[in-house]
């Protein structure tokens, strides 16, 4: 690897799971306690907001009882130490990349920290406990959510992730079990600009294939040790 090239790089749940965050699709993860249908999309959101929000107050307030493990403290090793750029997307909803020292995140699925207004789309800092109707402070309409990207709804900064998707000479993904799109379509889009691709996971993901290398173990010590190869320490 170059010292300038630009490398990219797509977290999944796996990178926060050593940090004890579930993950979605584990034998007793998330989804295996939650139906995602109630949950995870705008439909159950208008069916029953209380569940959909006390699901959110609930992984909002276990915020407090993680810290960030050493691929997120690896990673913002990288972007402050590697020469050429380096871009993290995260599909996560924690902040253990930025409490792990990382300066800039994308967060394509949104963030529990955040509260969105579904009627003027303004954002503002969730309160630990949210409440359905709570007022947007901006337009005072009752109409404050998760700022959560579910199911059926468009991720944010697309345009933005696939210009740096197009220009990435190195691109890994952390810790995703490549179900979910258009996250699990990037490997693909990477590949198309030209870019080495990696997969770090425990397991080969649903679009395994498409990666040329694998890094088979927990993400606290494959990424670690791939970064100190990077950055030659
Ligand atoms: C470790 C580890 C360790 C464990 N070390 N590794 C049919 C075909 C194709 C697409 C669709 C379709 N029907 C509908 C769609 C679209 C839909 C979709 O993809 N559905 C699929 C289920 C088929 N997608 C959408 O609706 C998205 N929007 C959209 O597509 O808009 C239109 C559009 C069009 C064109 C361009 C752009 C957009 C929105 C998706 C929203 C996802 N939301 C969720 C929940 C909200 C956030 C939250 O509550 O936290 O986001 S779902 C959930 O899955 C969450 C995650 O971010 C996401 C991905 O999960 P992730 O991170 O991969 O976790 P897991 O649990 O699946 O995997 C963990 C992995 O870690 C495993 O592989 C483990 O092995 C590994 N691991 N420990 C390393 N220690």
């Amino acid at each position: 690897m170059a010292s300038s090239d630009k490398i990219v790089i797509l977290t999944g749940a796996g990178i926060s799971a050593e940090s004890g965050i579930e993950t979605f699709r584990a034998e007793d993860g998330l989804w295996a306690q939650h139906r995602v249908e109630d949950v995870a999309t705008p439909e159950g959101f208008a069916r029953d907001p209380e569940l959909v929000v006390n699901f959110y107050n609930a992984r909002r307030a276990q915020l407090a009882d993680v810290v960030p493990n050493p691929a997120h403290k690896a990673l913002a090793r990288l972007e402050a130490a590697h020469q050429g750029e380096v871009v993290v997307i995260t599909q996560n909803v924690d902040d253990l990349h930025e409490r792990g020292g990382m300066k800039k995140v994308w967060h394509m699925h949104g963030e529990l920290n955040s509260a969105l207004c579904a009627a003027c789309d303004h954002r503002w800092a969730a309160p630990l406990v949210m409440a359905p109707g709570d007022a947007c402070p901006s337009c005072h309409a009752p109409a404050a959510r998760p700022d959560i990207v579910w199911f059926g709804e468009m991720p944010y900064d697309m345009d933005a992730l696939f210009a740096h998707l197009g220009a990435a000479d190195v691109f890994a993904a952390i810790g995703t079990s490549g179900n979910v799109y258009p996250a699990a379509g990037f490997v693909a889009e990477a590949r198309r600009a030209g870019a080495h691709t990696i997969e770090f996971n425990l397991e080969r993901s649903a679009v395994g294939s498409q990666f040329q290398e694998h890094r088979t173990g927990p993400a606290g010590q494959t990424v670690p040790a791939w970064v100190d190869e990077i950055l030659g320490s």
